[in-house]
């Protein structure tokens, strides 16, 4: 099993997977992920892709459901529809409505500088501000009473949505007044592969 990424927030999430659920997988650092032989694995020139077999498997979320199948771990729950569901949702949550606006500061305040495009641009900022804390006072809100995202056992969904908040102080991400988010993600960072996702190598 071949995975490529770099380190940057959705290969995060399928490196993270990967450690918890103790799959052996040769990882790949790629500097471009849109070089031709990159593009030939996955055409949106993009990271994390998982090569098992003869199969490769295109997107963060899609990736860990992969892993857990093979590692027959209920991170992702196969037997049991209901709380698939549940997952799918959160996933389906997080990409239309969490991680658009989370990403925005993610986007402006660090990946700006470290690829060299440009300085934060504060309209954008602004722009993220009003949605993101709707969105975030959903997740506190459900949080409040759940320990997970999902049935209180860890799933894919909790990867998936916390994926930004180890980067939040230094994005500068206003998540700081949200309690439950706040003790959710300290439990996450009890994790070892959460806590530290990345291949030593
Ligand atoms: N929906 C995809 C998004 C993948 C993605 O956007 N990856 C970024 C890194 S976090 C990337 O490869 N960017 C390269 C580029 O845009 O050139 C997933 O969840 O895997």
């Amino acid at each position: 099993v071949k995975l490529y990424y770099f380190k940057t927030m959705n290969p995060r999430k399928a490196c993270a997977a990967a450690k918890y659920l103790d799959v052996p997988v040769e990882y790949v650092q790629i500097r471009n992920p849109r070089a031709p032989e990159h593009l030939a694995r996955d055409p949106n020139g993009r990271v994390p892709v998982l090569e098992d077999g003869g199969t490769t498997i295109l997107e963060s979320a899609a990736i860990m459901v992969h892993l857990s199948m093979k590692a027959g771990s209920d991170f992702w729950p196969s037997a049991d529809p209901r709380r698939q569901v549940e997952v799918l949702r959160w996933i389906s949550w997080d990409a239309f409505h969490f991680a658009p606006h989370a990403g925005s500061f993610y986007f402006e305040n660090l990946i700006k500088t470290q690829f060299k495009l440009g300085r934060p641009d504060p309209a954008a900022l602004e722009a993220s501000v009003a949605p993101f804390h709707k969105a975030a006072k959903v997740l506190d809100t459900h949080l409040a009473n759940h320990k997970y995202l999902v049935g209180d056992a860890l799933s894919v969904a909790d990867f998936v949505v916390a994926v930004l908040l180890p980067w939040a102080e230094e994005i500068e991400l206003p998540v700081a007044e949200y309690a439950n988010i706040g003790r959710w993600h300290a439990d996450l960072m009890q994790l070892d592969a959460w806590r530290n996702p990345w291949p030593s190598a």
